[in-house]
């Protein structure tokens, strides 16, 4: 069943951000703020470290019944049995992860483009992240960037959730979605934020504003 889950808020961590916080304190505050999905980020963790974060932030979110995805490791996701993984171009391949992954579990792919957005669906993605929509301090490591003419491109082709992210704030978000995302994803706006739940709060708040 992945009727349930909701886009609209896609909170990536980055432990690096949390000062002298937990990160599993600024989720558990982000989730209470709006965020509707959680996807474990960790580059810099060996792997029992990123195992034992990973179920404790698993058990936080299930209190909250928010689905977390895992960050480019399958094995720990089958491990702690996480509701799925993000994979980007560069790391295993989409079939690869979809073999390996029953097709309950979620599998998100990165694209920068409208031939990777194609690819990522005709080979089982159940969402992309259009990445990034702006260039961002907080991955230098990233194709140009994709821009809301871009979102636009791909929305046209997919009919498959998109999220965005890059840069993603709340004065740029609810563009965001009016370019067709359905839902925005974002790091700094919400792990560096003094009150991670007043900034999820106003995240959702202008996602959800009229138009
Ligand atoms: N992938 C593409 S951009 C990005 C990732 C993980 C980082 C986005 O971070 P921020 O702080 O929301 O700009
Ligand atoms: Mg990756």
């Amino acid at each position: 069943m992945k009727t349930d889950i909701k886009y609209t808020l896609y909170l990536v961590t980055d432990s690096a951000m949390c000062g002298d916080q937990e990160l599993i304190d600024i989720v558990t505050q982000a989730v209470l703020g709006g965020v509707t999905i959680v996807q474990l980020r960790e580059k810099n963790l060996d792997n029992s470290h990123f195992v034992a974060i990973a179920k404790r932030l698993k058990k936080k979110l299930e209190q909250h019944r928010v689905p977390l995805i895992i960050n480019d490791n399958i094995d720990v996701a089958l491990e702690i049995g996480a509701r799925g993984v993000h994979i980007g171009q560069q790391d295993m391949s989409l079939i690869q992860a979809r073999k390996i992954l029953k097709s309950d579990y979620i599998i998100g792919v990165s694209v920068s483009s409208v031939d990777e957005a194609i690819l990522a669906e005709k080979h089982g993605a159940d969402y992309i992240a259009v990445s990034p929509i702006w260039a961002t301090p907080t991955k230098l490591d990233t194709p140009p960037q994709v821009g809301l003419e871009g979102v636009r491109k791909i929305r046209a082709v997919v009919k498959i959730p998109i999220v965005g992210i890059g840069n993603i704030k709340y004065n740029n978000a609810k563009q965001v979605i009016q370019a067709g995302c359905d839902g925005a994803a974002v790091v700094s706006a919400i792990m560096k934020a003094d009150d991670p739940l007043m900034a999820a709060k106003k995240l959702i708040e202008v996602i959800h504003e009229e138009e």
